[in-house]
């Protein structure tokens, strides 16, 4: 096993509160066996989300103090504007509080009702924020990334075929962008191919039509490029990145992913219409063009935070610690998705309780044992999540996959966290068949996961 060493040394701690399996049993049920309605101090271990939930470096904390909060002009938005523009090198950028402002400022000024919105798998609150639009959203994953159990390098590319298929049924007319996300969080958090993004280049330039990144996870996709795919493993994570974003005309970010920060993130594109639209609408709902919803504070941790992202024996501890807590389940039979991604393990819960119904939640259930067993909190992306119930024939479709998501937070997390978590899990993997399913009691009309109440069958 690679042991995943932490380039890094502990200067500020925050105390973990332990609770007893009474109290945790009691939490649980207090909070209708949904995890999102846990307060965190009663939490131990918490992979609920990477985002957002990073540790900043000194450098970060020590850029708070330089934060100079003029209305217009601040100088941590030259500071965070050089940084994006060395990395990135799109023309026009645009702060904005946190990714789906991003997404909402795009899709309001491009999308027409009716247009369609391609992407290698759109996330919530992309996919939500191109229907809010009148738009369609379509996931075009290529068929590895949609098997759990094939093990392949870049699971998360696009289906370059049929891309090309939904261009010529539709015409460029109906298609304002094609968007790519790296990594596909909802794919696994598995990368995408240097060889996929100049492919599907080459398709959107042979119609007209502009290329945008989803670029929330970046690093660690770069990484995996470095790490995965010929003729990349002498370049730099920086010269990577600037590869590919040279083969785009804009992103969309969220940085509490990738820019190592608490809040904020940015709109960038070469297309001065658009840029100019889009800063109009910011004023409106967001702020002026130099702060974007943020602190002048906020701009100098993220412009740090996007250099120190693209160190790589950062990413190596990264991509290693996940990788890392992957191998300890797998060598004890857990079934998870493999390979592991950049942020994330996920357990299969339909082969970890083959007992349990899918209308029965087993993601869900799986998600309450592991909280009750050790105080860890994960995130059900599943039926709970997903199933949709048609109105007029009452019947519910189930997805794919019941997945439970380990999501690790940046520089949070040792490796020994990683240890006490898998055994955790391979302590529950035993003893699997005593775990039951789950009733929704309470639900609420969209977005149900995240305020269900349940109770045990
Ligand atoms: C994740 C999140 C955070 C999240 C958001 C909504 C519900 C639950 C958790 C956010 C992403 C993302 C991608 C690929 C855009 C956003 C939105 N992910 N694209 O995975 O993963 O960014 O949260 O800054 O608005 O837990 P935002």
């Amino acid at each position: 096993m690679d042991f995943p060493f932490e380039p890094f040394k502990i200067k500020v701690v925050e105390p973990l509160r332990s609770t007893t399996r009474e109290e945790r049993d009691r939490i649980i049920k207090e909070a209708g066996f949904n995890l999102f309605n846990i307060p965190a101090d009663s939490i131990l271990v918490d992979l609920l989300t990477d985002s957002g939930t990073s540790a900043m470096s000194d450098n970060q904390w020590a850029g708070l103090m330089v934060g100079d909060e003029s209305y217009a002009g601040s100088r941590n938005y030259f500071n965070f504007e050089a940084a994006v523009r060395e990395i990135f090198g799109f023309r026009h950028i645009i702060p904005t509080h946190q990714g789906r402002m991003a997404e909402n400022l795009l899709f309001s000024v491009v999308l027409k009702p009716g247009d369609l919105v391609p992407n290698n798998t759109h996330f919530d609150t992309t996919r939500a924020n191109v229907q809010h639009n009148g738009g369609m959203a379509v996931d075009l994953l290529n068929p590895a990334g949609r098997d759990p159990h094939t093990e392949q390098p870049f699971k998360g590319n696009m289906d370059v075929q049929a891309l090309e298929d939904l261009i010529q049924k539709h015409g460029r007319g109906k298609i304002p962008l094609v968007m790519m996300t790296i990594t596909n969080n909802s794919a696994g958090g598995q990368p995408v191919s240097m060889a996929n993004i100049r492919e599907t280049r080459e398709v959107c330039q042979r119609h007209g039509i502009p290329m945008f990144f989803d670029a929330c996870r970046f690093a660690e996709n770069c990484f995996f490029i470095k790490d995965r795919e010929p003729g990349y493993a002498n370049r730099s994570i920086l010269e990577i990145a600037q590869e590919l974003f040279s083969y785009g005309d804009g992103c969309t970010m969220s940085a509490k992913k990738d820019g190592l920060v608490n809040i904020g993130g940015f709109l960038a594109t070469n297309n001065a219409d658009w840029a100019g639209r889009v800063t109009n609408l910011l004023i409106l709902i967001e702020g002026f063009p130099t702060y974007g919803g943020l602190a002048g504070r906020d701009l100098e941790a993220m412009a740090r935070g996007f250099r120190e992202v693209l160190n790589e024996d950062y990413l190596r501890f990264r991509v290693g610690q996940i990788r890392y807590l992957g191998q300890q389940l797998d060598r004890a039979g857990v079934p998870i998705i493999k390979p592991t991604g950049g942020h994330a393990v996920y357990l299969n819960a339909r082969d970890f309780l083959p007992h349990i119904p899918q209308y029965q939640f087993p993601g869900q259930a799986l998600a309450v044992a592991l909280y009750r067993e050790a105080g860890i909190r994960s995130v059900e992306i599943g039926s709970l999540m997903f199933a949709q119930r048609d109105p007029e024939t009452g019947e519910t479709t189930y997805p794919d996959l019941e997945l439970v998501r380990l999501a690790v937070p940046r520089r949070v997390y040792t490796s020994m966290h990683m240890s006490y978590v898998a055994e955790a899990i391979i302590s529950i993997y035993k003893r699997r068949e005593q775990i039951t399913g789950l009733r929704i009691v309470h639900e609420s009309p969209y977005l149900r996961h995240f305020t269900a109440q349940l109770e045990e069958v």
